[in-house]
């Protein structure tokens, strides 16, 4: 009995660690491995190989199409790669951030659903997108939908509830 147990948590901690490991991968791969991942599709785009983009270069990079103007910090009218690399980044972190930011806040309202007397026991499935979140599932009373709803626009960082909640059929 005791060494099934001791097994049990040596397997737990085994998965940790190599959840830990992907995790210190994927960020070490968007810090490092993108430069190279940026060069290559500056060169792409940069069809007269001249080493700057021009607007008409840029475009068809969506981000760029859209953000030339505030990528090209010095001014200039095109994007060397520095300016490229640096935008492209900056942008790719902000979307890092928006997704854990989403995660963040669907397991608080997750916990908070959770910590309710009324709502614990039910099954109700959160998801959030850029801030907006979602909920789902079966509840038994009106009073449990107005109630979940009420807990998750309480959490901070959340923009707007949409509230599918249904009642249970008899
Ligand atoms: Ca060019
Ligand atoms: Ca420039």
């Amino acid at each position: 009995m005791k060494n099934k147990s001791h097994f049990k948590s040596t397997l737990l901690a085994v998965a940790l660690a190599s959840t830990l490991s992907v995790q210190a991968f994927a960020a070490d791969d968007l810090s490092a491995g993108n430069q190279s991942a940026y060069a290559a599709s500056f060169k792409a785009l940069d069809v007269d190989n001249n080493s700057t983009l021009t607007k008409a270069e840029a475009k068809k990079e969506k981000l760029f199409a859209k953000h030339f103007a505030v990528a090209d910090t010095d001014n200039d009218g095109t994007l060397d790669e520095q300016e490229y690399t640096n935008y492209k980044s900056k942008s790719e972190q902000k979307a890092v951030k928006r997704v854990v930011k989403d995660s963040v806040i669907t397991s608080k309202v997750k916990g908070n659903l959770l910590k309710d007397e009324g709502l614990k026991s039910l099954n109700v499935s959160v998801k959030t997108n850029h801030g907006v979140v979602l909920l789902s599932g079966f509840v038994e009373t009106e009073d449990q939908i107005k109630q979940a709803g009420k807990i998750a626009s309480e959490i901070e960082g959340v923009k707007s509830v949409e509230n599918s909640l249904l009642l249970k059929k008899e």
